[in-house]
């Protein structure tokens, strides 16, 4: 072990108290004409001798936030997040570029076991796509929820699965806990981090953090960690990149994930979504259509009907994301469709 659990735990404390103390993150939507351009660095001037790169995959349950602290971490939203768990269906790599680095960040879906993916129907991709990140990564970051208690003391046992003695030789493992903005009493937080970072079954954690990936707070912290470590290579994207998804890929699974934060139960899952049409203008701002397809006429009338105007909502929400993803001005339709 790099440190002992004492001395990370008193490190991350620290950490996480200065940052109590200290301004979040700005998330505002940037309304900049830029569509496909980092807003930071210029990579034309930097000499490939002189770039640094690191590839860092995210494992953790489904909804620990995972994708919401990638989105933090590239300033950008785009990786879908919802309050459902299975919303990332596929790995998805979101760059991020600094002065001379690269930063190449890794989103999975929630580990899950073989049952489970059988039961719920999953695609293949849940259970090869963590997998192949971690094959890929030069640092895995184990995301924890503070949140839960059932399974914030213990790393999830399909993570395990993967964490080879191979693999921890090989890769540094941070651990990441997130959501400590829901922790009122701060001590449970040292306590289970304690259990965590003690447990024979834990990997040596090369370092520990917590933080909040929906406020901001403590992900400059690790950012800059993780601008440290790259290494000397030749950046894997153009410096204007920032995601390996198309702008279409990023709309639907936008629309995805809002109809799954607003409808109830298992519905939004039953739903098709799909990009009919889709227009990126010459002044950088993007029209889109969106179909969504649902099972039933009843479902179609949930979203389309009723004072709280679902779609309506939706389409708002949607908009903003998107605005935040691509930071240009972006309209978008919704067409509800039903069986005749
Ligand atoms: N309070 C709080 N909520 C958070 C935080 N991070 C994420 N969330 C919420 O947790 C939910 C799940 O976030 P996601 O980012 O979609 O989680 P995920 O791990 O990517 O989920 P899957 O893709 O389904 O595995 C969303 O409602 C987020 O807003 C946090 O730091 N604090
Ligand atoms: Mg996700």
């Amino acid at each position: 072990m790099l440190f002992t659990v004492e001395r990370y735990a008193i490190r991350a404390s620290a950490r996480y108290l200065r940052r109590c103390f200290s301004t979040s993150v700005d998330v505002s939507v940037n309304h900049s004409r830029e569509v496909a351009q980092q807003s930071n660095g210029s990579p034309t001037s930097i000499t490939s001798e002189a770039k640094k790169s690191l590839r860092i995959a995210f494992l953790g349950a489904p909804n620990v936030g995972k994708s919401t602290l990638v989105n933090q971490l590239i300033k950008r939203s785009v990786c879908p997040v919802s309050c459902k768990v299975h919303t990332t269906q596929a790995k998805a790599h979101a760059i991020y570029c600094e002065g001379d680095t690269q930063l190449v960040f890794m989103d999975t879906p929630g580990m899950v076991s073989e049952k489970e993916c059988k039961k719920f129907k999953l695609a293949g991709s849940f259970k090869a796509d963590p997998k192949a990140s971690l094959q890929a990564a030069e640092v895995v970051g184990i995301v924890q929820d503070a949140e839960n208690i059932y399974t914030r003391h213990k790393i999830n046992w399909n993570i395990l699965g993967l964490l080879t003695e191979d693999v921890r030789k090989r890769i540094p493992v941070i651990l990441i806990i997130n959501k400590v903005d829901r922790l009122k009493k701060k001590d449970i937080l040292l306590d289970f981090v304690h259990t965590l970072t003690n447990s024979k079954v834990s990997p040596d954690f090369s370092d520990v953090f917590m933080i909040s990936a929906l406020t901001g707070d403590g992900v400059d912290d690790l950012r800059t960690y993780l601008l440290d470590s790259a290494q000397p290579r030749a950046w894997e994207y153009e410096g204007h990149v920032y995601s390996d998804n198309t702008c279409e890929d990023i709309i639907r699974q936008t629309v995805r994930a809002k109809l799954m934060d607003i409808l109830p139960n298992e519905i939004p899952y039953g739903l098709q979504v799909k990009l009919e049409h889709f227009d990126p203008g010459p002044d950088d701002s993007i029209k889109a259509l969106v179909s969504v397809t649902c099972p039933t006429k009843r479902i179609a009338r949930l979203l389309t009907r009723g004072s709280n105007n679902r779609i309506g909502q939706i389409a708002v929400s949607t908009e903003e994301a998107l605005r935040h993803a691509f930071r240009t001005s972006v309209r978008l339709k919704l067409a509800v469709q039903s069986p005749t």
